[in-house]
């Protein structure tokens, strides 16, 4: 998996790239990041990289020839990656969209700084466009990085890989259940039994249990779109019904 990110601030993805699952992953080779800077291709004294908007108003846009420059450039580098560009004006992302995006060979993102881009080079250049939430933030580089994050853990050989593979075996779609580390009581708060019991089977179903009962409180549309097992629905009227009794 190739990424290239086209920003005026390529420091910023060194913290992303230098550590954890992403740093591992670029430095076992599962990913490769690189970085294209539109300042490296002006060439007037001030290397000029914002321009005015046509009809007016507050603000700059990303001047055009730098910008263009270095997307051509990445599309030589990387001639079987598409292009996207992050915004919130674009599809948002969950969970199961960030296979579509492992599946491709490589992406390149460009990270919009100022009010954004010209449309034509949205047209000419963007086979996708991507927000990972209605909010704005600054620049597309903290949502580049979310995504190259959220991307690079599913890699095979990246951890966080196990995880995936556990979330696919049985809570796909839920919430996450509650967890516990020692010690056994804090401030006179115990770690649930069933989790000290050593018995597998009970602590898988309360764990399933924990995360449909999770997701039945907080994200019901979630169980909606997903459907629930047999299995599944005894599980939760439990949970249902101990929350009801507690009420
Ligand atoms: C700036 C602005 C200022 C005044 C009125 C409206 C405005 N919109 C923007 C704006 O959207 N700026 C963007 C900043 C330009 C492209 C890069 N930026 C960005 C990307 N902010 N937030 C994102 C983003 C990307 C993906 N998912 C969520 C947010």
């Amino acid at each position: 998996m190739r990424f290239d990110v086209i920003s005026l601030f390529p420091d910023l993805f060194r913290i992303l790239a230098g550590q954890g699952v992403v740093g591992r992953a670029l430095e076992r080779g599962s990913a490769e990041l690189h970085l294209w800077n539109p300042r490296d291709y002006t060439r007037d004294p001030h290397r000029t990289v914002d321009d005015r908007p046509y009809g007016g108003g507050p603000g700059m846009v990303m001047k055009m020839e730098p910008l263009q420059a270095a997307i051509e450039d990445a599309k030589r580098a990387a001639p079987d990656s598409e292009v996207a560009y992050v915004t919130p004006q674009g599809r948002t992302l969950v969970q199961d969209t960030l296979a579509e995006i492992a599946a491709k060979p490589g992406w390149i993102l460009i990270a919009g700084r100022y009010e954004g881009i010209d449309e034509r080079l949205v047209e000419r250049y963007v086979d996708a466009e991507w927000s990972i939430g209605d909010y704005v933030v600054s620049g597309g580089e903290l949502p580049a990085m979310v995504i190259m994050d959220a991307v690079m853990r599913l890699l095979p050989g990246t951890l966080g890989h196990k995880d995936s593979a556990r979330q696919d075996s049985y809570v796909d779609g839920l919430l996450d259940f509650p967890h516990y580390t020692r010690p056994e009581t804090v401030a006179g708060a115990r770690v649930p039994q069933v989790l000290l019991s050593g018995d597998h089977q009970a602590i898988a179903r309360w764990r399933l249990q924990q995360a449909l009962g999770r997701t039945w409180l907080r994200r019901p549309e979630l169980l909606e779109r997903r459907g629930l097992s047999a299995e599944e629905k005894v599980l939760l009227n439990a949970f249902i019904q101990a929350h009801r009794d507690a009420e």
